[in-house]
């Protein structure tokens, strides 16, 4: 069983994950971790911790000369903040209790604050924030790169674009297989936009808040301008998609086995997202059956497949062999730099909530993170499905698994 823990606090000594479950002789390459921690990093609306911070993960365990051993994998990413904050966050007894230097008891709302003190019964939100903290992500993205090297071994990438942030969204294309006056469009393989995945990302990458339409991008950075000059911030939407996934992954039999609730659970889990849709998702529910479920067709060669989809290469729980198609809703960021009313946890009177360094936008980097729990997902879903203590025996498995579904 693939499983991973991070910990760390933001503004701790650093953040550790570790990986169990990778098969022997996956091939690591470190560059790819911090090729991806780096992304993560990006994004137009970005705060000033950015400027801090050049995230490179170490490898502490579980790899021998670039290749996986089979044993735990343990990773960590150093905060170069934590020369400022180590006596904030020292881990040794203060000397004169309780002079806590940095205490937060104007809870934030929308961050993790209020219900966290109440429920650990904590006088100092810090205790919360800096766990709540989406520094997090970081320990995230390097879980979810080994990962997708795993899946990248299986045939499957994953790419991601933003397609809203704040007001700006990028327009449905008509070519989107949801289009109701398209019941049947011969939609691209890979996804919306007639793009590939893989052209969408391309494009995306150029942007500096990681959208694929040039006019978007650009209303998008004016939107996040005029947010920050407001002292407030904004969310948006990542869509994720992931190419050459075999169908069967996940199954129908029990609740907690069905591979949309499982990436459901791995996207909603990320900070402030708010709402995850699979293909045409809410869409959906505003459409008739016949402009919705993707009509079934087959070729020699080419076996079972679909001009359109709107499922988003999930039904019954299951890949279903088409492109995965997953999308998450970010919640504007909740420090904002003109807070919200509050109320003080010591005096109980009303004030404005605390401002802590933040980001008037993460959606950019959302993206990124949501690629890295997807990734982690399928990873999860291909060694449930196909087992392997080593990567051959992995690739010996799928490999007869993918010519019994062209020999039948
Ligand atoms: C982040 C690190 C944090 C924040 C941000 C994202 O660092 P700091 O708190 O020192 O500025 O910048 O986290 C939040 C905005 C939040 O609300 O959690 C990161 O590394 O992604």
């Amino acid at each position: 069983m693939l499983r991973y823990l991070t910990a760390g606090e933001s503004h701790g000594r650093g953040l550790v994950t570790l990986v169990e479950g990778l098969p022997a002789g996956l091939p690591v390459d470190l560059t790819a971790i911090n090729e991806q921690l780096h992304r993560r990093q990006q994004g137009y609306g970005r705060g000033g911790r950015m400027r801090i911070e050049q995230d490179q993960a170490e490898i502490l365990s579980g790899v021998r000369h670039g290749e996986t051993l089979g044993s735990p994998v343990a990773l960590v990413v150093w905060n170069r903040d934590w020369d400022n904050w180590r006596e904030v966050m020292s881990p040794e007894a203060l000397a004169e209790p309780p002079a806590r230097p940095r205490t937060v008891t104007r809870p934030r709302p929308g961050h993790a604050d209020l219900a966290g003190v109440l429920k650990f019964d904590r006088a100092d939100a810090r205790d919360i924030l800096e766990r709540s903290s989406a520094r997090e992500t970081a320990a995230r993205v390097a879980a979810g790169t080994l990962a997708r090297l795993l899946l990248r071994q299986a045939g499957a990438e994953v790419y991601s674009h933003v397609v809203r942030i704040g007001p700006v969204a990028v327009p449905e294309d008509p070519g989107n297989p949801g289009n109701p006056d398209s019941p049947d469009s011969p939609d691209s393989p890979d996804g919306p936009q007639g793009l590939s995945a893989r052209d969408l990302a391309e494009r995306a990458e150029a942007s500096p808040v990681r959208c694929a339409d040039p006019a978007a991008s650009q209303a998008m950075v004016q939107a996040i301008d005029e947010a920050k000059a407001q002292g407030t911030s904004l969310g948006g939407v990542a869509e994720v998609l992931v190419t050459g996934l075999p169908p069967g992954l996940g199954s129908h039999v029990s609740w907690d086995r069905k591979l949309d609730g499982l990436l459901a659970q791995a996207l909603m889990s990320i900070q402030s997202v708010k709402g995850v849709e699979v293909g045409l998702g809410f869409a959906a529910a505003g459409l008739p059956g016949h402009q919705v479920h993707d009509a079934i067709y087959f070729e020699d060669g080419r076996g079972f497949h679909r001009r359109t989809n709107r499922a988003g290469g999930l039904e019954g729980g299951m890949t279903n062999g088409e492109t995965l198609v997953v999308r998450a809703a970010f919640k504007p960021i909740a420090t904002l730099y003109r807070p919200l009313a509050t109320v003080d946890l010591t005096t109980h009177q009303a004030v404005e909530a605390s401002v802590e360094r933040s980001d008037t936008c993460a959606v950019p980097a959302g993206a990124v993170i949501a690629e890295a729990v997807v990734a982690f997902t399928l990873a999860q879903a291909f060694l449930e499905k196909f087992g392997g203590d080593s990567l051959t025996e992995f690739l010996r498995n799928l490999a007869a698994y993918r010519r019994r579904l062209v020999e039948r």
